[in-house]
């Protein structure tokens, strides 16, 4: 059985959606982060710097294997599966895309969101560096959607769930107006039964 250690976030959300399209049986442990939790000694045994998402799954002869990061988790469960990760010709825009969600677009959000909103101090400089920054990422991927239906090409991928929870945040926010393929792009991954059903979880 498959234990995902999580959080309604969008890095949490990229491994519920992920596990929602292989239709893997998962049970959500919905991380207690106001009391710490995710810094308890049981949880650093399993994602070493407390962060989230992460998974453990009880293997046969009592071993239990452990996944941490919203990345290892989409390529480990998508090798396995054999899908959502091509291997043909699309595999190596598949491959770039993922990683730029999993390195650039996410760590940059959540930058952004650390400045502009948590700090009790308002930076303008860093807010102007990191709100720029995330536009350009929002024009790359608009330009790529402009050439191809999905991030790797013609199939749907882990890079669309690598990138989707951020745009759709972004999208919520009203920051994606200028963006017409993204929007498009947007809308399609939303309609996906499995993409909702991730995006709900946890309850
Ligand atoms: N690179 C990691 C980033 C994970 C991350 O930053 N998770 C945040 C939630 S979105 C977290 O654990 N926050 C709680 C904390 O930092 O204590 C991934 O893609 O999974």
């Amino acid at each position: 059985m498959i234990t995902l250690y999580t959080f309604p976030t969008p890095n949490g959300h990229k491994a519920s959606i992920l596990l929602e399209e292989l239709g893997l049986k998962y049970r959500v442990h919905r991380l207690d982060l106001m009391a710490g939790e995710n810094r308890s000694a049981a949880y650093l045994a399993i994602s070493p710097a407390g962060k989230l998402p992460a998974v453990a799954e009880e293997m046969p002869g009592g071993v239990t294997r452990r996944l941490f990061g919203s990345g290892a988790i989409l390529l480990h469960y998508a090798e396995c599966a054999g899908r959502l990760l091509p291997t043909g010709a699309a595999r190596d825009e598949t491959l770039c895309w993922f990683q730029f969600g999993i390195s650039d677009l996410g760590p940059i959000a959540v930058d952004l969101f650390r400045f502009a909103v948590r700090a009790p101090e308002k930076i303008p400089y860093a807010i102007d560096l990191y709100r720029t920054e995330l536009q350009r990422y929002y024009d790359a991927l608009d330009r790529r959607l402009g050439e191809a239906t999905y991030l790797g090409g013609d199939e749907y991928s882990i890079a669309d769930i690598a990138c989707y929870p951020f745009v759709a945040v972004a999208a919520e926010g009203g920051r994606l107006n200028d963006q017409a393929n993204l929007q498009r792009w947007r809308a399609l991954i939303a309609e996906r039964p499995a993409v909702q059903r991730g995006m709900a979880v946890p309850t």
